[in-house]
């Protein structure tokens, strides 16, 4: 696939946490970035893949397909010590399609009620997937350790963030600006990850005529 600084890279993910923040931290690609909603796209990639790095190629791979574009799509959870990894993949799921992100967390917290301070640390992933129409495929990931506070804090963020409490920093993920989450999240370790293989990949791809 030739690119050139015309060709676009669709983020191709149906949360608007994840797609806030990718809009944040890809803002200085060489790339006009795109989305699903943009593009008019509608599919639902069944997460059937027993790992985060499956279950982005998935997705990655469906939307490359179906949009003929390079596509940059991300699989991430939280995995909790002592739920022995819950929820890790099933993170937007475990509750039924229709549960909301405050549903899902209470749902944690109930099950973390005996818990005590010292046991609750837990584990946020990412990994990223980009892939083009013609096959070719990148991964990268990235990890953020925390511990699960014993009720919510902040405003900010998504999903879990206000029960993932930094203690280097004594806030929750929802209580830090989104520069200084992405400066330690998993997302922000992935994409940075899979930004330099991206950039490397597009100078071997460009199209120079
Ligand atoms: P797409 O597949 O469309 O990208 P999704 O929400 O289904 O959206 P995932 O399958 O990767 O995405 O599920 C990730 C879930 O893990 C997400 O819904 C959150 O509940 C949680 N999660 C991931 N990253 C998070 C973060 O930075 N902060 C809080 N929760 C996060």
């Amino acid at each position: 696939m030739n690119i050139d600084q015309h060709s676009k890279l669709l983020v191709a993910t149906s949360n608007p946490g994840k797609l806030r923040e990718y809009k944040n931290i890809l803002a200085d690609l060489p790339l006009e970035m795109t989305t699903l909603e943009a593009e008019g796209i509608i599919l639902e990639v069944e997460e059937t893949g027993q790992t985060f790095e499956e279950n982005a190629l998935l997705k990655a791979k469906a939307y490359a397909q179906i949009s003929g574009m390079l596509t940059w799509a991300d699989d991430s959870g939280l995995e909790v010590d002592a739920l022995r990894g819950w929820p890790g993949v099933a993170s937007a799921r475990h509750a039924g399609p229709n549960a909301s992100d405050a549903e899902r967390t209470q749902i944690l917290l109930r099950k973390m009620q005996s818990v005590p301070y010292e046991l609750r640390t837990a584990v946020f992933r990412c990994v990223v997937a980009i892939a083009s129409p013609g096959g070719d495929e990148i991964t990268a990931s990235g990890s953020s350790s925390g511990v699960i506070a014993f009720k919510p804090s902040g405003e900010g963020g998504f999903g879990y963030d206000p029960v993932f409490y930094v203690p280097k920093y004594g806030r929750t993920f929802a209580e830090i600006t989104p520069e200084e989450k992405h400066g330690l999240s998993h997302r922000g370790r992935a994409a940075r990850r899979a930004r330099i293989l991206l950039r490397r990949y597009l100078e071997q791809h460009s199209d120079k005529t």
